[in-house]
């Protein structure tokens, strides 16, 4: 016990948030995002819809006070949640970003939205399992009363319960592969 490998999370937490602060704070002296500059800032361009769509709904949900920025401390926050929150209040906020109109459920059209657009995202379409019938799964499992909809109890339990379906939503905001390419990136220029 607290016996870890070597070096530790929070070093490797310091540098990042310092390489990240530096990100944010040269492509973006505002010290605000806007969307445009959001898309940038992740390298996304020429996205499909269902990508764009989710990107949209993922600075909806960085932008807390709903300002259409995202501040610093925003940024941060949404990172820091992402890297070391607990898994509650990720699955929350999961929650939040999947529950696309903010009707307080996720239905179906919601969920396969998701998944197509995190497969685009991430660039692995040869899945055993299309994204309907992936969607479809996630719904036999987990919606336990049978009506259409996840609510978020259903979410939270759900996912707690189901390794696939944590795996991918662990990808949607795996932030690992963006920092790695803003590193390679650093490397190459
Ligand atoms: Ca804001
Ligand atoms: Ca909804
Ligand atoms: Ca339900």
């Amino acid at each position: 016990m607290g016996n870890s490998s070597g070096c530790t999370v929070d070093d490797l937490q310091a540098v990042e948030m310092h390489l990240w602060y530096k990100k944010f704070m040269t492509e973006c002296p505002s010290g605000q995002l806007t969307l445009h500059e959001f898309k940038q800032f992740f390298g996304l361009r020429g996205l499909d819809p269902e990508a764009n769509a989710y990107i949209e709904q993922m600075f909806r949900t960085f932008d807390m006070n709903k300002d259409g920025y995202i501040d610093f401390m925003e940024y941060v926050a949404a990172l820091s949640l992402v890297m070391r929150g607990k898994m509650e209040h990720k699955l929350r906020w999961y929650f939040k970003l999947y529950d696309v109109d903010g009707n307080g459920c996720i239905d179906r059209h919601e969920l396969l939205n998701i998944i197509k657009a995190i497969r685009a995202i991430n660039g692995s379409d040869n899945q055993e399992l299309s994204a309907e019938e992936f969607t479809n799964r996630v719904f036999d499992r987990i919606d336990v009363n049978g009506d259409g909809e996840l609510s978020l109890e259903e979410f939270v339990e759900g996912a707690r319960s189901d390794e696939d379906f944590m795996e991918v939503m662990m990808k949607s905001l795996d932030l690992t592969h963006i920092v790695a390419m803003i590193h390679n990136r650093r490397r190459s220029v």
